[in-house]
């Protein structure tokens, strides 16, 4: 069996079918370095430093969701090793903080604004510990390190995600602690079985750069030592280096091609994450105020990772007063109002019709990728050399984005597809794509017109199946009318 047979039968788990459907959720870096305008803090500051005077989760909350946002991971501990929570097994926290007399929770404040409106709440526990004492002394911190895992999954309800960081920038003659990966996983698995462990975990891997950056073809199968920490750790920032990690020099392009994985005995199913910030930092800085990415950024690293089958982690930090800035709100905002513009209504209605040149059988109709059912897909005939649909809208229609989905519950499978509409009796192609995995989205800077659009599989592992098609019309902005001739 080639390999690329044995990657077509690979599978994500149950937690891992749910964190994808997340697409588009939020990180949130907040701490001592919000008050001292640092990156990386060196664990000495004094916890009175920490002052958030007017703390709102519930405005975090509201801002994050209105850009769509589905989630929001927050930095319960940094590499500072202040926590935001009054853990028991240290004094360096909100608890001799002057932050609500030192009565403060933040990650409770937090994650109860999620719960209140309806987001999912994840926690982000750096393991590199530069306040701990037992920091570099084995089990001793891997105890403590397992102890506050414990508080946070255990305290605050339904977790979604445990965010590992891979960074570590202690240097030659600095501190070496050996963590116990497999006993922080079994933590993990025992009070939050749903939670997904992302970066230096098994089930979500990390794109490889901060600057949003995307492969052009995003496999979620590939090599297994992909997860291995040491590799993730290695390409991690080494020192307060801002440029490294945000530059993309350091990303392998190819992981899950039939060439990449030609000669790989063990594969994974491994989905990625795109993680980068809103702003140059990912700690609040009054001074980057104004180099708040455009929204032509944001949507183009949109298109690229929720549309090119992996997720988005954008990074909101919120500042000193415990609020997300004006600038950053408003960006979220519109942010989501462009969302909803690019995307308003799917486009196939009540008489729109799907077409196979297969069917696997009676239950993996085409029809079913018009539907809403999130469970019914089209599979084509396993015999069938080069699988085709056909989606008719019913009558000529104007659409300039197309949504595609893989049933990924059955594997990632199709390597190579084109896109054709009708077009005075032929087919005319208006594009050509790589991988769909759990969403491709096919964006046309021009709207094309069509009654039907044909879609050719001309390469996959096996298996084609297409969960559901979706088709938009972005909404043009009001333009104003030029009144003046009623003046004259
Ligand atoms: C990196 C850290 O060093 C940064 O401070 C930030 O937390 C980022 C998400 O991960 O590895």
């Amino acid at each position: 069996m080639e390999s690329y047979q044995r990657a077509a039968e690979i599978v994500p788990s149950e937690r891992q079918l749910a964190w994808q459907k997340m697409e588009f959720y939020a990180f949130c870096h907040f701490g001592m370095n919000t008050f001292t305008g640092k990156e990386w803090g060196d664990g000495q500051t004094p916890p009175e430093v920490f002052n958030p005077t007017d703390l709102d989760a519930e405005q975090w909350v509201k801002a994050i969701k209105s850009a769509g946002m589905r989630g929001i991971i927050l930095t319960c501990k940094h590499h500072d090793g202040f926590c935001l929570w009054p853990s028991a097994y240290t004094e360096y926290s909100v608890k001799n903080s002057p932050f609500r007399d030192g009565k403060g929770d933040v990650v409770r404040e937090v994650a109860d604004a999620c719960r209140k409106h309806n987001i999912k709440f994840g926690v982000y526990l750096s393991p590199w510990d530069r306040h701990e004492e037992t920091y570099g002394q084995g089990e001793a911190y891997n105890t403590f390190y397992k102890n506050q895992l414990r508080e946070l999954l255990t305290n605050y309800g339904e977790i979604f995600t445990v965010w590992l960081d891979g960074a570590c920038g202690e240097g030659k003659n600095g501190k070496v602690q050996k963590y116990d990966w497999q006993s922080y996983y079994a933590v993990v698995r025992e009070l939050q079985p749903n939670a997904v462990i992302s970066i230096c975990g098994p089930d979500v891997r990390w794109i490889g750069n901060e600057a949003g950056v995307c492969r052009k073809s995003e496999w979620s199968v590939v090599p297994s030592w992909l997860s291995i920490n040491e590799f993730t750790a290695e390409r991690s920032q080494k020192e307060d280096d801002k440029k490294f990690a945000k530059s993309h020099n350091a990303m392998l392009l190819d992981l899950g091609s039939r060439k990449a994985i030609r000669k790989e005995n063990e594969l994974i199913w491994y989905p990625a994450e795109v993680d980068t910030s809103i702003r140059p930092g990912w700690f609040y800085h009054p001074e980057q105020d104004y180099k708040i990415k455009s929204l032509d950024k944001l949507f183009k690293i949109y298109l690229s990772s929720v549309g090119g089958n992996a997720s988005l982690l954008l990074n909101v930090p919120p500042d000193k007063t415990g609020h997300i800035s004006k600038m950053d709100e408003l960006t979220l905002d519109s942010f989501g109002r462009l969302l909803r513009r690019e995307f308003p209504e799917n486009l196939f209605g009540e008489h729109a019709r799907a077409d196979a040149t297969s069917e696997l059988d009676e239950a993996h109709g085409a029809q079913n990728v018009l539907s809403e059912d999130e469970t019914a897909y089209w599979q084509a005939a396993s015999d069938d050399p080069k699988p085709e649909l056909i989606l008719d809208f019913g009558q000529e229609t104007r659409f300039d984005s197309l949504f595609l989905q893989e049933n990924i519950a059955t594997g990632q499978q199709i390597e190579a597809f084109s896109v054709y509409i009708e077009h005075k009796n032929h087919w005319k192609r208006i594009g050509k794509y790589t991988v769909i995995g759990y969403k491709k989205i096919c964006y046309f800077k021009k709207a094309h017109k069509a009654r039907k659009i044909r879609i050719v599989f001309n390469q996959n592992r096996g298996k084609v199946t297409i969960l559901c098609a979706l088709a938009y019309k972005r909404e043009e902005l009001d333009t104003p009318t030029d009144n003046t001739q009623d003046l004259s």
